[in-house]
């Protein structure tokens, strides 16, 4: 029996066993076998593919990837947002290959990768498409695109990024473990947990733990404890919009709210547009901008004034220590304290030193020793 047939075999198993507590541990065995083979059989993929693949090298202030099925206007939405020219066509497939554009939005460079057409079990590494589907695990952003008629395509979307072990909309598991030498393995937890104490060894255990410290900082499931225990996993956000809302009369929407309800997404938070007629755009690139949780920071430069054009765009949270080493060069050998004014200031030109959060639209002045 290949891999690939253990695989299912498993998968079944687990679909047909009922779960409660009788049954737990069992299913915390096969849902950890599951991970192995999973992980094994990637190996062997990515072993015998020659290598190569899709890889797109990242430009700009942050990556977003466009992830939808063939002609749902990927192509043309990144037309219309980037300086991109990515071809279009009422056939499907027409893009094959992943191309990038550049949209720039409250001047940050944003790269816009047009990822093609999803197929079904792309990640299942059918066809090129589960190459092609990995360029999406350096995204800092996920933008599902769905057609107006095919809300529920949003349902395998998911699916297949699940496959290729990217989280979406999930924060990290809250999972430590340090493997020690002996003492065989130690649980401490700062909340009540769910799963018995048994079931989490053995998930440890066939993890390939046998003398470890596990900390919970969470009440995990079985599939979140072994996400924490593995290394390949992404975790990226995603909003959603749905494309050639041209060709539905307004009576139709309130189908498409329930159709999206349905999927525990919020209309209100959906992003209506029209590739094609340039609808919606300006509100999709703000909504780009919010998930992204991006800072501009204007720099003061010395004897040239603050320039508005081109801000230094950085990650919200961000310390001017920080600031100073993504400009490098002189201005981190040469730091002595900064100025700033802006929301993060108490007053203009207040002065600060490396541990002075940033914020949106401060202006940074950084005073250098000669
Ligand atoms: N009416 C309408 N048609 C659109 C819209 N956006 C795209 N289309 C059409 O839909 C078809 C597919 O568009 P593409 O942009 O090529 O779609 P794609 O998602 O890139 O498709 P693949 O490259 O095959 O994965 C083309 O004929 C477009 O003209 C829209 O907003 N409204
Ligand atoms: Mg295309």
């Amino acid at each position: 029996m290949g891999l690939e047939d253990e695989i299912d075999e498993i998968e079944e198993e687990i679909a047909n066993t009922p779960y409660n507590k009788s049954t737990e541990a069992h299913i915390g065995r096969l849902k950890s076998k599951l991970a192995e083979k999973k992980e094994k059989l990637e190996k062997q993929q990515s072993g015998s593919g020659g290598g190569g693949g899709y890889s797109v090298e990242k430009h700009g202030d942050a990556t977003v990837a466009l992830v939808g099925f063939p002609s749902v206007g990927k192509s043309s939405l990144l037309n219309s947002m980037t300086n991109a020219e990515s071809e279009t066509g009422s056939y499907e497939f027409t893009t094959l290959d992943v191309n990038p554009g550049m949209l720039n939005h409250r001047g940050a460079n944003i790269q816009m990768l047009d990822v093609p057409g999803l197929i079904e079990g792309a990640a299942s590494g059918k066809g090129d498409g589960k190459q092609v589907l990995a360029v999406v695990r350096n995204a800092d952003l996920i933008i599902f695109m769905l057609s107006v008629f095919e809300i529920e395509q949003y349902d395998r979307l998911q699916e297949e990024l699940y496959d290729i072990n990217i989280r979406v909309d999930q924060e990290p598991p809250r999972v430590t473990v340090r493997p020690k030498i002996k003492d065989g393995i130690k649980i401490t937890s700062s909340t009540e947990q769910d799963l018995d104490e048994e079931t989490i060894s053995d998930v440890l255990r066939d993890q390939g733990y046998v003398n470890a410290d596990l900390n919970l900082q969470e009440n995990v499931s079985i599939d979140r404890l072994i996400d924490g225990l593995m290394e390949n996993r992404e975790y990226i956000p995603s909003i959603t919009c749905v494309n050639k809302v041209d060709l539905i009369e307004p009576s139709y929407k309130e189908t498409v709210d329930e159709q999206l309800r349905e999927r525990d997404l919020d209309p209100e938070e959906v992003t209506f547009i029209s590739a094609e007629k340039e609808k919606g755009l300006d509100a999709l690139k703000d909504r780009i901008w919010d998930n992204l949780d991006l800072i501009r920071v204007y720099m003061d430069k010395p004897g040239r004034g603050i320039d508005w054009e081109e801000p230094l765009v950085v990650e919200s949270g961000t310390t001017i220590g920080e600031a100073v080493e993504k400009l490098g060069g002189e201005m981190e050998e040469r730091f002595r304290f900064a100025r700033v004014s802006g929301p993060s200031a108490t007053h203009d030109q207040q002065q600060v030193g490396k541990d002075h959060v940033l914020e949106d639209e401060d202006v940074l002045k950084l005073i250098l020793r000669r």
